[in-house]
């Protein structure tokens, strides 16, 4: 299969991640796309192409166009104010206080977030528009009748909602390729998240639309980040009733019941019938990651691969999370070799 990647995810790195009460080294790091590209060069996957520049159009119709704004004024307005390191805020508007967008900007880094795991340096906002670019061609890639494409996101997406960002996401990709899947006339689409974590961004921006199916597998929000969605009652409201689908699984499930959950979300799939699938891969599901709980060991990936490619659908897999960087393009790359050595 074809990948597209972009080297302009080296412009976003964070300096540094609250983890455990500490600043630590970050996770969300370059290394971790070089060494995914580096295993899609060796095992020879296929062709590598740039992303081409969609614009901001696209972007508008997923997110709100006052935190695009805020997105591309961030780093700019904190650097006004005399600060070089990272803007994070401290800050949020929780149950009884006012969500009113502040003129200040540390009130609008905590306005447009959730939580403080999506800092804004100076390269941020190219860096997150190039992942938007590499989601968007390879869903172009599918759309000009390609079985399957490899987005090589970085930044990651999907805790993106419409209108804040949180846990290292910024622009949803996943959901900003599906729109633009459906306003190019697909009539329906499939999110398959297969993250570690829940997808709450992708599933509030798909929350009432019954053409937007969003299935997602991921730690239980009672026990994991980001703790205030992925419950298996959440199942769509309104028109979206019915086409919300959560998997929710306790840490240390291993991939007997994570692939059961897998071949019952990819039946869930086939009956929606979307015109295509559009999979937020993250292979943060790995024994050894240092920041998730579940036990996936690396040849489970190449049978993910294989289980997906079996729903015999268009589909755009695009990079989420996975944070064993000595591994990462093993596990990436193994889903992909499975999905291709199946079709
Ligand atoms: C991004 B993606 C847990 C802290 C969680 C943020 C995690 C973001 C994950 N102790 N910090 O879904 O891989
Ligand atoms: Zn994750």
């Amino acid at each position: 299969m074809k990948t597209v990647y972009s080297d302009d995810h080296r412009l976003h790195a964070a300096k540094k991640e609250l983890v455990d009460g500490t600043l630590m080294p970050a996770h969300e790091r370059p290394q971790r796309a070089d060494i995914i590209l580096a295993r899609v060069r060796e095992v020879g996957l296929g062709e590598i192409l740039a992303p081409e520049d969609f614009g901001v159009a696209p972007l508008a119709r997923v997110h709100d166009g006052r935190y695009l704004a805020f997105l591309e004024s961030a780093w700019d307005m904190w650097k006004e104010t005399g600060r070089e390191w990272d803007a994070l805020p401290l800050v949020w508007p929780v149950r009884g206080l006012r969500a009113i967008e502040p003129e200040d900007i540390d009130g609008k880094l905590s306005y447009f977030s959730f939580d403080a795991g999506a800092p804004i340096t100076a390269g941020t906002w190219p860096a997150v528009r190039a992942s938007a670019n590499v989601a968007l061609t390879a869903a172009r890639l599918v759309k000009d009748g390609e079985r399957v494409a490899f987005g090589l996101c970085r930044p990651p997406g999907h805790h993106a909602a419409a209108d804040y960002c949180g846990g290292y996401c910024f622009l949803n990709n996943a959901a900003i390729a599906a729109q633009w899947l459906r306003d190019q006339g697909a009539q329906r689409i499939s999110v398959l998240d297969i993250d570690y974590h829940h997808g709450n961004g992708t599933q509030s921006i798909f929350y009432e639309r019954a053409d937007v199916q969003f299935l997602s597998l991921h730690g239980d929000p009672r026990q994991e980040y980001p703790y205030f969605l992925g419950y298996a009652d959440e199942i769509g409201a309104g028109r979206g009733e019915g086409y919300n689908v959560n998997y929710p699984m306790e840490w240390g499930t291993a991939y007997d019941a994570w692939g059961q959950a897998l071949k019952d979300a990819c039946h869930e799939v086939a009956s929606y019938a979307p015109d295509a699938v559009v999979v937020s891969l993250g292979v943060d599901t790995f024994e050894k990651d240092p920041i998730s709980q579940f036990k996936l060991k690396s040849p489970d990936y190449l049978d993910i691969g294989k289980t997906m490619a079996g729903l015999g659908l268009p589909t755009v897999i695009l990079m989420e999370g996975g944070y064993a960087v000595d591994e990462i393009g093993i596990n990436a790359v193994n889903v992909l070799t499975g999905f291709d050595d199946a079709v």
